[in-house]
């Protein structure tokens, strides 16, 4: 039986992903002592789980890695402008040997509950194994993607066939060969895996509810003198993304859609799509998140991009985006997506024309007729940001769960902390400009603030740390205001909550992008972080 003594730490934290690594860097920096929990057998997060065909990321390599090391990013060499899931995994790797990391976490171990002793002031978790922790702070590293959704296809049991998820991707690809497969879903996960099993397939039947914009990733391997360009300037770009929107290099639009003609805007949104990135054709001008009659311009050049590829027309009306503004929803980045439907062997089903009513042992079937498949590829998306969090089972005797504290929707400071959880922290929790933002960038940030904040509660003497209610509220106010200027508002996506039945409403992240952010939160720190709590007392007061 696990001892029940282990000794009191400063910082427990969930998760060896980009968070938990660099907390556990930074805590270790830091002199005080940690005690990580993971629930794969190795590091990685989401780079661990997300092992699909084509699983790769969106944000390109040499911005979506750490910047905390200047030997580290000279160092490392990515090998694509887009770095494949298994790159991602083995720098992730690179990083826990170089920077001795491992050692601070306890792998295949799932945190089943955290408990805030008041008494003790003290944070209590519970593993899998039945084994307690305890320590001062508790930081969620659990990222925002981790959860995956439950699914919701109706009849999925009745199915016998070979049933696979892209988050829990766990079969070779070639497994497929020769079979008929069908893909449920077509978020990013699905644009990145549907060209590889069309590869492989007897037959792919794809089955669409939203079609989605989807870009050509132009993904290509990196030529060596880019990557030396990038790395003589390295710390001055990261300085850049920083400061930035998105936590990429900015492009700033120098003008509205119809501040020009629509020739001209036609010829910019041309090179915009050869371009291609988060600052492609949905960042060609500056009222695209904003004007839906400005998106609109967009919206229509993306859907005769389709009509021009797709070469079956009624194919092509199915593809189409047509249901929401242009990257209002997270837009996808794909290769050769589109072209694939041009293959005899695959064929697109709207489940918009025709509803899925159930399976069958051997069938998906609509209300449009059976559709025979040996396989069916889950890529249904998850239950973003809350869900992981909701899973760690954290809660306080006076507030109870933390899933009850947030039924009406989330309430944080910042995306970072939340009334009545002291010494809780979430790294790119909701409200914070995870959701939109190169993560890793927010990561960085969102770790160096903490336990800044920590070692500021430290320097007063103080054991609890904990924001008001109303800078709390504050906080919620600014991030809606800033949401409700944009068409992600009017959206229903999982930015929203709404792709998860019951979930209530709440834009998940701070759209203000990572610089202002990152500015606010300097401020307050600088200000001796009003908003926030040291045994009970607000600075206010404290002064
Ligand atoms: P997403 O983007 O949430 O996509 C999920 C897809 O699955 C989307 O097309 C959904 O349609 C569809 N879906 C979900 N549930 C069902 C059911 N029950 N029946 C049919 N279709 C369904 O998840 P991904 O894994 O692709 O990507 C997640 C993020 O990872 C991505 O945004 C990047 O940030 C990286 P809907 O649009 O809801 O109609």
């Amino acid at each position: 039986k696990a001892p029940v003594t282990a000794p009191v730490v400063d910082i427990l934290c969930v998760g060896a992903g980009f968070s938990g690594l660099y907390a556990a860097y930074k805590v270790a920096e830091k002199g005080w002592t940690f005690a990580g929990f993971e629930t794969a057998p190795d590091v990685g997060g989401t780079w661990y789980w997300n092992t699909y065909p084509g699983a790769r990321c969106d944000v390109e390599s040499v911005y979506y890695s750490y910047s905390f090391s200047e030997e580290l990013q000279q160092e490392w060499t990515w090998s694509e402008r887009f770095a494949p899931q298994a790159e991602i995994l083995s720098y992730i790797n690179h990083v826990a040997d170089r920077f001795d990391l491992r050692r601070h976490f306890g792998f295949n171990s799932r945190v089943t509950s955290a408990t805030w002793l008041p008494d003790q002031r003290l944070w209590e978790v519970t593993l899998d194994s039945g084994e307690t922790r305890r320590g001062r702070h508790l930081l969620a590293g659990s990222g925002g993607l981790s959860a995956p959704k439950d699914p919701d296809v109706p009849g999925l049991d009745n199915f016998t066939g070979t049933t696979v998820s892209t988050s829990r991707w766990n079969i070779p690809l070639s497994d497929l060969a020769g079979k008929r497969v069908a893909v449920i879903g077509t978020g990013s996960s699905a644009v990145q895996c549907i060209p590889l099993i069309a590869e492989v397939a007897e037959h792919l039947t794809v089955f669409q509810r939203t079609p989605n914009y989807v870009f050509p990733a132009r993904n290509a391997p990196l030529a060596a003198g880019f990557v030396d360009e990038i790395k003589s300037g390295y710390a001055a770009l990261r300085e850049e993304c920083r400061h930035s929107l998105g936590g990429i290099p900015d492009r700033i639009p120098d003008a509205a859609a119809f501040d020009v003609s629509d020739e001209e805007r036609r010829e910019r949104y041309e090179k915009a799509y050869e371009r291609s990135g988060f600052t492609g054709v949905g960042g060609e001008f500056s009222d695209l998140l904003t004007d839906a009659r400005a998106n609109e311009t967009a919206a229509d050049f993306m859907r005769q991009k389709v009509r021009h590829i797709v070469h079956d027309p009624r194919a092509a009306a199915v593809l189409e985006p047509r249901f929401h503004p242009l990257g209002a929803k997270r837009s996808c980045f794909g290769t050769d997506y589109y072209e694939t439907f041009n293959r005899p062997n695959v064929s697109v089903v709207s489940l918009r024309d025709e509803p899925l009513e159930t399976m069958t042992a051997d069938s998906v079937v609509t209300s449009g007729g059976a559709y025979e498949v040996d396989a069916v590829v889950l890529a249904i998306g998850f239950d973003a940001f809350t869900g992981p969090l909701f899973s760690l089972g954290v809660s306080t005797p006076e507030s109870g769960r933390l899933q009850d504290s947030w039924s009406e929707g989330v309430r944080t400071y910042l995306g970072v902390m939340t009334a009545g959880f002291p010494n809780f922290f979430m790294i790119g929790g909701p409200q914070s400009p995870a959701l939109v933002s190169n993560v890793v960038v927010t990561i960085e940030q969102a770790v160096d603030w903490i336990t800044d904040l920590i070692e500021h509660a430290k320097a007063e003497g103080a054991d609890v740390v904990e924001p008001t209610v109303e800078a709390q509220d504050e906080w919620v106010r600014i991030t809606e205001l800033t949401v409700n200027q944009t068409l992600y508002a009017t959206t229903d996506s999982w930015y929203r909550g709404s792709n998860v039945a019951g979930k209530p409403t709440t834009f998940l992240g701070y759209v203000g992008g990572v610089g202002k952010y990152r500015r606010m939160c300097t401020e307050i720190a600088k200000h001796g972080y009003p908003g926030i709590q040291l045994d009970g007392e607000a600075v206010a007061r404290r002064i």
